[in-house]
């Protein structure tokens, strides 16, 4: 006879998601940006809970290219947080809704080879967020600028926005760089960014 004062099998699994995600450890060690301003909320203090089992612990976990903040070049004060899920490695950095026009983030990869490549941007949502996050990526053919609205929430994994497909050459030419010009609706969010490889565009299907 079933018990209907213990917990189900999916509540289980859910508390070991959520359990698992914030606490366990990266397969390698992760040092916070020195430059950014240090995280104010406690582990396990989020305000979207569901979405805790979306976070990518260990960017060395994923696909491609990932660039975390760890790494990213910062021009201006930006704030650690974990506040809102999902997100990738330690946290994101937010602008603290400050100091408009002032800040960048820059994110540059060492890219294998050249070639064409997806560009994915990890932002959590919420509604505190900008709706018009400019986002530059510099590729073989110039540069794109796309803005983003980090009050949607991402298509991928509920986490990752895809900016576009662009021709890249190898090494460390190319840069996604997240700054908060005319951002005043909101907090700018940098978390990650991904380059995945794929073929050329003009590509015949095999
Ligand atoms: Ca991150």
């Amino acid at each position: 006879m079933k018990n209907s004062r213990l917990p189900s099998r999916s509540a289980f699994a859910l508390l070991c998601a959520v359990t698992c995600a914030v606490f366990a450890a990266p397969t390698a060690k992760l040092a916070p940006h020195p430059a950014a301003l240090p995280n104010t909320h406690a582990p396990g203090e989020v305000d979207r809970p569901e979405l805790v089992p979306f976070i990518v612990a260990d960017p060395a976990s994923l696909s491609g290219i990932v660039v975390d903040e760890t790494a990213a070049t910062l021009v201006g004060k930006w704030q650690y947080s974990t506040h809102t899920p999902p997100y990738v490695g330690l946290g994101y950095l937010h602008d603290l809704r400050a100091e408009k026009g002032a800040k960048s983030a820059t994110f540059t990869p060492e890219l294998p080879r050249a070639g064409w490549y997806e560009v994915r941007l990890a932002h959590c949502s919420n509604v505190r967020r900008t709706t018009t996050a400019p986002v530059t990526i510099r590729h073989g053919d110039g540069e794109t600028i796309v803005r983003v609205n980090q009050r949607e929430e991402p298509p991928h994994a509920r986490l990752w926005r895809t900016l576009g497909t662009f021709r890249f050459a190898a090494g460390r030419a190319g840069f996604v760089r997240i700054d908060n010009a005319g951002t005043s609706d909101g907090y700018v969010i940098a978390d990650a960014v991904q380059f995945l490889p794929v073929p050329p565009p003009s590509s015949p299907t095999p």
